[in-house]
């Protein structure tokens, strides 16, 4: 049976504040449309896809800010998607802010979906690796509130059978953590979807903005490579609300060479053919763990 399919990584340009739900949707289904016109059966959009980027204003009124959270999925807003995905045939990889009502408790989580070609739900991930802060910050030009307007994941670094293989899900900051991708790795991902908002500027490094492009494909790159899996890397690209936001939304091989991005800062597609048999590449060699981790020598990356 072949492995080989085409995927598209969908990255979208800045949505504004006042920019309703179903004006994102319409901007993923156009780029859905266009990435089955050119064969994919696959697509990977990015973190936060339904709304602009909240965490970087401080929302003290709680009706407000439930305003950029979904409550059920699919809902009326974002089927649409799901229909045209599902008669076209393509699966799909969505980051959206999710309240869910567990044990009677309100919780918010920074979530991502896996959806087969049949338009079912196969896969769910909360974002474990929240960066930013839980309080107002005055000297920063623009907030990153992640830390108080999400918990942190509680599904751990699931696998999930799909397209012929073994898929994982991870978000953003996720992927400048070797630990995610050697996890996913470990539970045998041979496919890493993860979606992204990463501003140009960062405040506690401004020394470092103008490596933004560069760590993060250093970070997937690196992923990719180690654990012998492919990477498809979205962004939420361009100047959001005054706020830069990188592009760079690519897809990586096995070995850790990128083979698609994208070249600008607006909605666009990156595609490639992902052919999963690719992984015994490493992971039959270098990369072999059963033969070649030494796991003892390790633990120290688990004592907290
Ligand atoms: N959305 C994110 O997780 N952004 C972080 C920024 C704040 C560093 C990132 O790792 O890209």
């Amino acid at each position: 049976m072949t492995r080989k399919f085409i995927a598209a990584a969908a990255q979208l340009g800045p949505i504004a504040r006042d920019e309703p739900r179903a004006s994102a949707v319409a901007r993923m289904q156009k780029l859905l449309i266009e990435a089955h016109r050119r064969g994919a059966e696959l697509v990977v959009f990015p973190e936060l896809a339904l709304t602009t980027f909240f965490p970087r204003w401080l929302i003290e009124d709680e009706a407000e800010l439930d305003s950029f959270y979904e409550t059920e999925m699919p809902n009326a807003e974002v089927q649409p998607l799901f229909d045209t995905a599902r008669e076209l045939g393509v699966g799909f990889y969505l980051g959206y802010a999710e309240i869910a009502y567990e044990n009677g408790q309100k919780r918010r989580f920074n979530t991502s979906i896996m959806v087969d070609k049949s338009g079912q739900i196969i896969g769910k991930y909360r974002k474990i690796h929240l960066p930013g802060h839980p309080e107002y910050e005055d000297w920063r030009p623009f907030q990153h509130l992640e830390k108080r307007y999400f918990e942190h994941g509680n599904l751990g670094f699931g696998v999930f059978d799909g397209f012929g293989g073994k898929l994982g899900m991870c978000l953003c900051n996720d992927r400048r953590w070797p630990e995610t991708f050697r996890v996913l790795g470990l539970r045998g991902a041979e496919l890493v979807m993860l979606g992204y908002n990463t501003p140009v500027h960062y405040p506690l490094a401004p020394e470092h903005d103008h490596l933004q492009d560069f760590h993060n494909h250093l970070s997937m790159q690196a992923g990719a490579y180690a654990n012998g899996c492919w990477v498809i890397g979205t962004a939420k690209a361009g100047r959001e609300e005054g706020c830069d936001l990188i592009g760079g939304t690519c897809i990586i091989a096995p070995t850790g060479e990128i083979i698609a991005k994208t070249q600008g800062f607006g909605d666009e597609l990156a595609m490639a053919e992902i052919d999963l048999d690719r992984c015994r590449e490493l992971r039959e060699n270098v990369f072999n763990f059963a033969l070649h981790r030494e796991p003892d020598d390790y633990r120290d990356i688990c004592a907290g």
